[in-house]
């Protein structure tokens, strides 16, 4: 049975273990429920940049920041799917859409729900994050065949009103309770290095794991301070910029064991993580990783880097199911196979054990 009912005391003594204490029983939470040489791979495409509404104090794309980002209108729904046909190719299992809006307007829901149907007609699995949603948004999404939406609660409840002052910490919890309402699964987690307390990150740990069912998937972001942003502005150049690595790992340690069944995905600051920081991260139950060279509006360690990390470890994409989908009868998308192309460009080096040298069907994900 997976505990919802985590006290704060309970999280806040897991930070407190000694480093190789934590470690092991990450390991051994990881090795119980996942593959631990299996990594998922995800695509991250920006659907529309820029100009949002919203004043959260890390992003490049609030309109209150001063980063220089061009507000763009929403993509078209073919260069949408010719994205994701490019993910797909190199390797991708999940393609991830990202809109700067406080909520979709109705009048775009027709266009959203389109690309939807026509990433998950690729054998891709699909995520969006558009900001709030209405109940009906959430089933008209979910019709569409979206499997996942993205809505990070950020921070832990006391810290929230310091980064984000248009919305609140209970709307973010309303909005994941319309996508569990709709049957989606949830994607929700936050971002660390933003100046906050060890006591912050325990109260954002302790908050996704006494949500009423854990989200299937949980980002767990290191802040990229991007100048012009609020946070931006005032961690650059300090020695606050980036987050201690033992620091980070220990999050997700204890992510990983407060969340036993979870994906823990690595998502934005990877690209100024050294391989051995990201490498114990692993090692502490992260089993997914954002792939590509761009994230939404910056660089990400492209796929020949993270080919290259991940054949160095041993390491393959992920063929296993995720453990709290194996249940699900309409779990989403994705067709489990990998290109041969894909992988004997990106992901079959020479000293990758050749577990899959050719296009690998995975049992029960095909129908
Ligand atoms: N507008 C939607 C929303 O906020 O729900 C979706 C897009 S938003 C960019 C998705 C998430 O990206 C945020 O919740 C935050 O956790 C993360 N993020 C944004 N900017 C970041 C940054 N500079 N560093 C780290 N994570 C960031
Ligand atoms: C999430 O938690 N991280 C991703 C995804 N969900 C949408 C976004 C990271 C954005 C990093 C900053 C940027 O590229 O603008
Ligand atoms: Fe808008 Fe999302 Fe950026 Fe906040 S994080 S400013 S809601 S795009």
């Amino acid at each position: 049975m997976t505990r919802t009912d985590w006290t704060r005391g309970e999280i806040s003594d897991l930070f407190e273990l000694p480093f190789g204490e934590l470690m092991l029983r990450a390991a051994k939470v990881h090795r119980a429920h996942h593959a631990p040489g299996e990594v998922q791979l995800c695509t991250l495409l920006s659907i529309k940049t820029g100009g949002c509404p919203e004043d959260c104090g890390y992003c490049s794309q609030s309109a209150t920041a001063n980063s220089g980002l061009k507000a763009e209108k929403l993509m078209d729904v073919d260069a949408v799917l010719a994205a994701a046909a490019e993910a797909k190719a190199a390797g991708s299992q999940r393609f991830c859409m990202g809109a700067a809006w406080r909520e979709p307007k109705d009048r775009d829901m027709g266009a959203v729900c389109a690309m939807v149907a026509g990433v998950k007609a690729m054998g891709l699995e699909t995520c969006m994050t558009l900001g709030i949603l209405t109940g009906d948004q959430a089933r008209e999404l979910k019709a569409a065949g979206l499997d996942y939406y993205n809505h990070n609660i950020d921070t832990s409840p006391e810290h929230y009103g310091d980064i984000i002052t248009t919305r609140t910490f209970q709307e973010r919890l309303d909005t994941l309770a319309e996508v569990r309402g709709a049957g989606m699964a949830v994607c929700c987690g936050g971002i660390v290095g933003m100046g906050e307390t060890r006591s912050d990150r325990i109260g954002f740990l302790h908050a996704l794991a006494t949500l009423p069912r854990h989200p299937e998937s949980v980002p767990i972001n290191a802040l990229v301070p991007i100048r012009g942003t609020v946070l931006g502005n005032l961690l650059a150049d300090t020695p606050l910029a980036r987050i201690d690595d033992i620091e980070f790992v220990r999050t997700v340690a204890v992510a990983r064991i407060a969340m036993p069944r979870s994906m823990v995905r690595l998502s934005a600051g990877r690209e100024s993580m050294s391989e051995a920081a990201q490498a114990l991260c692993f090692l502490a139950g992260a089993n997914s990783i954002f792939t590509g060279d761009k994230l939404l509006t910056t660089a990400n360690a492209g796929e020949g880097q993270d080919a290259a990390l991940l054949a160095k470890l041993g390491m393959v994409p992920m063929q296993a199911e995720e453990p709290m989908r194996k249940s699900s009868p309409d779990r989403g998308g994705g067709s489990g196979t990998l290109t041969e192309g894909a992988l004997s460009a990106a992901w079959a080096p020479s000293t990758t054990p050749l577990r899959v040298a050719v296009p690998l069907p995975v049992p029960g994900r095909n129908e």
